[in-house]
């Protein structure tokens, strides 16, 4: 029957590495693959995927980076695939609508937040670092381009630490979206919505934990009313590492100018608009992108080994 999936592949395939951990109820963080994908430039992309395992390794956490290899949707890439992934052309940007058809047709795929998140739970881990999440473009009441990340994680009980949603969206309104659709949103140790190239956004959020055992309360809490939605958990950059906030207005509009220029709009938007800000930064953005995730690494494996039982 040629054109179907070989029975024996299984529809998630799980590290031993990963599978054992979970299994002995240790640490365990998963990392996303389209940052390394689409979201940075090589050579640092593998860099940066590299080191996040490593950062998580030497807390005693167990890093499951997920993504599609070969059509086979992988919680706990391998370093041979990292590098294979990070390096080859023309590779997918896979959502949650995506992941079927990349696996029928035994594509390579960088998973975004809305498939990482889906994989990570579907395989029992429970926390999830990232650098931005998707969110609601702006011109959406017109587009209707907002990312299935919002829609994802209303329906997935993870918890996901990132720096807020991408600068170059809708902040406003995204934070709209999440209330709407029953989404917390926890600030670490502050009450801003930080703006991922910036420590705050401007906008203010409810609530706020002061540490990763807080962070594993509410979570625990979550799980316990059997809510569905994840739990995010925004962690702003350090101050003294970010892009200069008041030269962020001019960069991005210099950016969505360049978009609207070319065209370029869908699921290539996010790609194009963070390679034009790290061009017009001469590369401060990424630097700044690189410290953000490194710091979502290190609170994501925090909580998870909080809620391990704080056993590392
Ligand atoms: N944040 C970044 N770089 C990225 C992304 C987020 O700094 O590449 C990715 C994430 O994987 C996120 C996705 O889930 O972009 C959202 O894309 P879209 O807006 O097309 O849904
Ligand atoms: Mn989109």
């Amino acid at each position: 029957m040629t054109g179907l999936l070989p029975p024996a592949a299984p529809a998630v395939q799980v590290s031993e590495e990963v599978a054992r951990a979970l299994a002995d109820g240790r640490p365990v963080v998963a990392l996303e693959s389209t940052i390394f994908t689409h979201g940075l430039p090589r050579p640092r992309n593998l860099a940066v995927a590299l080191e996040a395992e490593r950062q998580l390794r030497a807390a005693g956490v167990v890093p499951a980076t997920i993504g599609v290899h070969a059509g086979v949707p992988t919680v706990g890439l391998s370093t041979g695939q990292i590098t294979e992934l990070s390096a080859a052309d023309g590779l997918d940007k896979v959502s949650l609508r995506d992941l079927p058809v990349v696996a029928a047709l035994g594509r390579h795929g960088g998973t975004t937040v809305a498939a990482t998140a889906f994989l990570a739970h579907r395989a029992g881990i429970r926390v999830f670092s990232t650098g931005g999440l998707g969110g609601v473009h702006f011109g959406a009441s017109e587009s209707f381009d907002e990312s299935a990340d919002l829609t994802a994680l209303a329906a997935t009980p993870v918890t996901v630490v990132s720096a807020g949603v991408k600068s170059i969206l809708d902040i406003r309104a995204t934070l709209e979206r999440f209330e709407t659709y029953n989404i917390p949103v926890i600030g670490y140790r502050t009450r801003r919505y930080p703006g991922f190239y910036v420590t705050d956004s401007g906008h203010e959020i409810n609530f706020s934990v002061e540490s990763p055992e807080q962070a594993a309360g509410v979570i625990e809490a979550r799980d316990r009313l059997g809510l569905p939605q994840a739990v995010l958990i925004a962690n702003p950059v350090d101050p003294a590492k970010q892009l200069p906030p008041e030269e962020l207005d001019g960069i991005l509009a210099r950016a969505w100018a360049e978009a609207e220029r070319q065209g370029v709009t869908g699921n290539a938007a996010t790609p194009f608009l963070l390679d034009f800000i790290q061009r017009d930064t001469g590369g401060r953005s990424l630097d700044v992108n690189v410290e953000v995730y490194r710091g979502n690494v290190r609170l994501g494996g925090e909580i998870a080994t909080a809620l391990a039982g704080g056993a590392s």
